[in-house]
């Protein structure tokens, strides 16, 4: 079973992903403006599939998504809504509800996530697993200045 923690940093570096994913969609849809994306659609669940949305906020106003600047930084919001995405490797997913922020800058490495009202249920082989919601808010933050 996944403990909570690793649940959590896995969300981050899910989200990552889908930012880097959806790069030039966002590029395109210019700051502060949603790009939507679909999940997958969980067995036995809501129909339509949930989705979330992703918002970039041009900290540093170059027009570009980067990460390496040092003052205002790029920051992105995913609000998230019933999505379920399945891992097809893992019987294990999570179906999520909330939000997500995230931001991430280089060289000397500072990642950040946090979690606003996001609930987290389980789900094991396509099925929510009863009772294993867990509503989460609060974040964290990796450090390494040596990179
Ligand atoms: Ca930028
Ligand atoms: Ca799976």
């Amino acid at each position: 079973m996944r403990q909570g923690i690793f649940s959590l940093i896995d969300i981050s570096m899910r989200t990552a992903n889908a930012i880097e994913s959806h790069r030039a969609a966002l590029e395109a849809a210019g700051s502060g403006n949603a790009v939507r994306v679909e999940c997958d659609a969980l067995p036995g669940g809501p129909n339509p599939p949930g989705h979330y949305d992703i918002v970039w906020t041009d900290g540093n106003g170059n027009g570009v998504i980067d990460n390496t600047s040092a003052g205002l930084r790029d920051t992105f919001t995913l609000t998230l809504q019933q999505c379920w995405v399945d891992d097809p490797s893992d019987p294990e997913d999570l179906l999520l509800d909330g939000v997500v922020r995230f931001d991430y800058y280089e060289p000397h490495v500072q990642w950040g996530s946090v979690f606003d009202d996001l609930v987290m249920t389980r789900t094991l082989n396509n099925a929510v697993v009863p009772g294993s919601a867990m509503n989460v808010s609060g974040g964290f933050s990796l450090l390494i200045p040596g990179y």
